[in-house]
């Protein structure tokens, strides 16, 4: 069976709204992020980057959440994948261009404005992440305003990748991104994207 290693509360649920998308049955190492289970050296076997979200598929090994929701998404022959080739790039494109543009942005930003206590938070982390993220934001919100979703006509993998990672977003205030605002809640409104977020709250 499929063992997923990284607790909800990490970028695991990623991984997490995946599974739920494709109804496969998982075993989960509840792992949080820096923990010492993510030290050992049998997890350091597994991901020497010492992070999650990781899976174990019948011995394939694989981290990075983009790439883990990509595989999981063609292996099971899922609607989620797009079979249109330029439409699978542009999977690929928006993945990238999250991991590139707004993941450690958004996180930065969240810690650093809402989530820490407020004694641990750095007022020009937030600021310089936050300058970093809204450019991003303006490039969604273009592309949203013309197309429903990110690679194709229906939601795929892409939306979930992207709209996954901004989980942060939906706890901040987006009016100025109309579009991105609809599309996120267009896609956290899935069934298997509560169960995820319920996971994690
Ligand atoms: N690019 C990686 C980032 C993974 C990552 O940063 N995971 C965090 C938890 S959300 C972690 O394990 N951090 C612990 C550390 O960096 O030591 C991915 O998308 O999977």
């Amino acid at each position: 069976m499929l063992r997923l290693y990284g607790s909800a509360r990490s970028r695991a649920v990623r991984t997490l709204w995946m599974l739920a998308e494709l109804g496969l049955p998982y075993q989960q190492e509840d792992f949080a992020p820096r923990s010492p289970q993510t030290r050992t050296p049998e997890f350091l076997a597994l991901n020497p980057n010492a992070q999650v979200p990781v899976i174990d598929d019948d011995g394939f090994v694989l981290s990075e959440s983009m790439a883990i929701n990509l595989y999981l998404a063609k292996k099971h022959n899922s609607a989620l994948y797009p079979s249109d080739p330029r439409h699978e790039a542009l999977a690929w494109q928006w993945s990238l261009w999250e991991t590139d543009k707004l993941d450690r942005q958004i996180t930065n930003y969240a810690n650093h404005a809402f989530v820490l206590p407020e004694d641990q938070r750095d007022k020009a982390v937030a600021d310089t992440a936050w300058a970093a993220i809204q450019p991003a934001l303006d490039v969604l919100n273009t592309v949203l305003g013309k197309n429903p979703w990110l690679a194709g006509p229906a939601f795929t993998v892409a939306d979930l990748n992207v709209a996954s990672a901004l989980y942060r977003c939906l706890s901040m205030d987006l009016t100025r991104w109309p579009a991105v605002q609809d599309w996120l809640n267009r896609c956290w409104s899935r069934p298997a994207a509560k169960q995820a977020r319920a996971m994690r709250e």
